[in-house]
């Protein structure tokens, strides 16, 4: 059995339909402080908890004989800037309880997701290495550094199988973006369709790694199935797909839209995107556990248009 804490977030949505179409509905209990979108909650069991609280996870752990835990829930790099200490109390606390439930051997296996948000100013931006300089300017990034270390102190120290990744910018249409500063990618798209232009948050050649969500709930289904022994990092593996400016997805969009028009008026988010990295080097996930990206800009946008029209209803 399979629980999904923060089911109805931008990945945990995707994540639930995706595990509940593999493994069966009723095998993916889907968990969050709010209800989600009527598709996800018409698909399978759901229950609201609260991501801090340790009685209502391990509760839930009881009640459905949970064994694997997908830890979806934070707070992300923009709201975090604006509230520090419930972005660090929600990234850490929720971890520590699964965490301990696997130490407690309550449940056998973990997912957490990481970011490229653990990485600075101070480390190289291309091709970014797997294990390089690493000072997170970000109260999300260093959360999701400290939550990397103690994923690998538990892996260490009490055998837990704990995986993660460090997903880059995650671009998807069946939810709206939850507070990233990678959201511009997600927003484009609905603008375009609707007034046929877009005011970009992020500077005209900010280049960010990024990736359509068919592959990050691919790469996470692939990371969970592979064999405990091949997943040699465990503290998160780098992944990604490819890596754009607004000015370059404004052109992908263009050869669809060809009246579409961008201007820029960059904001705080900015100096967030400044500290990140600009592409990423995954030969690792690549060599232990068989990665391959499928969506580059052209196969994301046609995607992207086609989701949003339909779901959406533009
Ligand atoms: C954010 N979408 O913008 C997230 C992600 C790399 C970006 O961590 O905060």
């Amino acid at each position: 059995k399979i629980l999904i804490i923060g089911a109805c977030g931008q990945i945990g949505t995707e994540l639930t339909m995706a595990l509940r179409e593999k493994v069966g509905r009723n095998n993916v209990i889907a968990s969050d402080i709010r209800e989600g979108n009527e598709e996800l909650m018409a698909s399978g069991p759901f229950e609201i908890a609260d991501a801090t609280s340790f009685e209502q996870i391990k509760e839930l752990v009881e009640k459905y004989g949970v064994d694997e835990i997908y830890l979806m829930a934070a707070m992300l790099s923009a709201t975090a800037e604006k509230h520090p200490m419930k972005g660090w109390a929600l990234n850490m606390e929720s971890l520590f309880h699964v965490l301990n439930l696997a130490k407690d051997k309550k449940v056998s296996k973990v997912f957490w997701p990481s970011s490229i948000a653990v990485f600075g100013p101070t480390t190289p931006k291309q091709n970014t290495p797997q294990t390089t300089v690493m000072e997170p300017s970000t109260v999300y990034g260093i959360s999701k550094q400290a939550g990397e270390r103690w994923c690998e102190y538990y892996f260490n120290k009490y055998g837990v199988d704990v995986r993660s990744i460090r997903y880059p910018g995650l671009i998807s249409y069946k939810t709206l973006p939850g507070g990233g500063t990678t959201d511009y990618a997600i927003e484009i798209y609905h603008e375009a369709l609707k007034n046929h232009k877009y005011t970009s948050f992020l500077k005209k050649d900010a280049e960010l790694p990024m990736m359509f969500m068919d592959d990050a709930i691919r790469a996470t289904i692939s990371l969970m199935e592979a064999p405990a022994k091949s997943v040699k990092i465990r503290s998160s593996y780098n992944l990604s797909a490819l890596s754009f400016t607004p000015h370059t997805l404004a052109e992908s969009i263009k050869a669809h839209i060809p009246e579409f028009e961008i201007d820029y008026a960059p904001d705080f988010r900015q100096e967030i995107a400044d500290s990140w990295p600009s592409s990423i080097d995954d030969s690792r996930a690549r060599e232990d556990w068989g990665w391959k990206p499928e969506f580059d800009l052209r196969k994301m946008t046609s995607a992207m248009l086609e989701g949003i029209k339909d779901v959406h209803h533009v």
